[in-house]
């Protein structure tokens, strides 16, 4: 069956779509850890539940969705989560049970539409307003390519690119509605921190002048070098891990087996815990729950710098470095206004943690020498890339222009 309609066609248990509310289908293919799927489940969500839109997700990869969001069935094709459908996109070619195209379509990260889709977008009556959302990156040139419009070589339909950034002009990063207030609930209440720390953790709270640091990171040669920093400092660290691709160094460097969630290791000052991975709202109370950040690919650098504390950015590494002036262009963003020694430090700490060289490491001592000055202009920056606007938002409000 073909609808030309917007709306869905549902299989019973799944509720009715609201009368009248902007149906969106977002395509989203996992090509690599959890990134793809954690920007488009984030991006579905505010749609659904900040702007009222009935959202339905393609998603290939119900494994890697399901580690952040626990309560999805990977055995189902269809279900219904948050008031989002989900349906297992099992093949390229496949456009859902019934073929019913959205108001507005967002392909996620260049992945292609399957052909009988894309087809029947270019027969509805109403073309529907038709989004690739790209990678982020705080790069200059985003400015000036966000929402150019292409048009398709056969069919009568325009694309538009929509790329997230750091900058005016773009289209920011996303942001619930709620964020700050959750943030602000969680560091307000010590009974509540007091009950994640034994939840979470399995730990009450720590001494006062500990440094608690999440480390969330792609496999690492210079987590050696800052292990051996955390164990032989002043200041006690207590180090969260959530398990995942760094946790075998962990391991290593404590001489166990395994480094997964509720493992414990001591040595030196340094103590450290391994987390279950969670839900998304659950990383975000770990990010709150640390004074330093360290993060990586897309989601968690842009969580971090919403949990407004000092952060370390673990890029997602590309052929012929193509990721290195990214970095340094979010560095340029986050550091506009730090006092230019903060600056270079910061520089040389994040180009130490990405790039590995050989005899130089990222140096603890120097980063906790600037904390005061880093946590000041985390707060400020926090500020400054909302007043962008969020990105869910963004795309809302651009979307509506189109479908007067
Ligand atoms: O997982 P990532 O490395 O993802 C990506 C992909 O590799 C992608 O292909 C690449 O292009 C992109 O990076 C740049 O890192 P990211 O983007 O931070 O995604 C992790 C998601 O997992 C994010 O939504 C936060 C979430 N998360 C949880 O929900 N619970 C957890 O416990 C943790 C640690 C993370």
């Amino acid at each position: 069956m073909v609808s030309s309609s917007s709306g869905f066609s549902r299989a019973s248990g799944i509720a009715p779509p609201n009368a009248g509310a902007v149906a969106c289908d977002i395509f989203c293919a996992v090509i690599d850890n959890f990134g793809d799927i954690g920007v488009c489940w984030r991006l579905a969500r505010q749609l659904a539940a900040e702007h009222g839109w009935q959202v339905r997700v393609f998603i290939d990869d119900l494994h890697a969705f399901q580690r952040l969001c626990p309560n999805l069935d990977t055995a189902r094709a269809r279900q219904q989560i948050d008031g989002i459908e989900i349906e297992h996109w099992h093949e390229p070619a496949h456009a859902g049970e019934t073929l019913a195209v959205a108001d507005v379509v967002i392909e996620a990260f260049a992945c292609e539409l399957p052909p009988a889709y894309l087809a029947a977008m270019a027969r509805r009556e109403r073309t529907p307003v038709w989004f690739n959302l790209e990678y982020l990156s705080g790069e200059d040139w985003v400015a000036e390519f966000h929402l150019r419009p292409s048009p398709h070589p056969r069919y009568p339909l325009l694309k538009h690119f929509f790329f997230p950034g750091l900058g005016r002009g773009t289209g920011g990063v996303l942001k619930e509605r709620d964020l700050d207030a959750a943030r602000a609930a969680f560091e307000a209440s010590p009974p509540v921190r007091e009950r994640w720390w034994h939840d979470v953790v399995g730990s009450a709270p720590p001494e006062r002048d500990a440094i608690v640091v999440s480390l969330f990171a792609y496999e690492n040669p210079a987590v050696d070098a800052l292990l051996e920093q955390w164990r032989d400092g002043s200041q006690p660290v207590v180090l969260l891990v959530p398990e995942g691709r760094i946790s075998g160094a962990v391991a290593r460097f404590f001489g166990l087996p395994s480094f997964s969630a509720g493992a414990r290791a001591e040595s030196g000052r340094l103590r450290a815990h391994g987390l279950a991975f969670t839900d998304q709202s659950g990383y975000d109370r770990l990010l709150w729950a640390s004074n330093v950040n360290f993060v990586r690919g897309e989601d968690s650098f842009i969580r971090a710098q919403w949990a407004a504390r000092p952060f370390v950015w673990h890029i997602y590494p590309q052929a012929d470095d193509a990721h290195l002036p990214k970095l340094d262009a979010a560095l340029a963003h986050y550091t506009t206004s730090l006092d230019a020694d903060a600056a270079a430090a910061l520089a040389r700490f994040w180009d130490a943690w990405n790039t590995a060289k050989p005899g130089s490491g990222p140096d603890w001592t120097e980063f906790l020498r600037y904390r005061p000055a880093l946590e000041a202009r985390a707060r400020a920056w926090a500020g400054e890339l909302a007043a962008i606007g969020d990105l869910a938002g963004n795309l809302a409000e651009f979307a509506k222009t189109q479908l007067k």
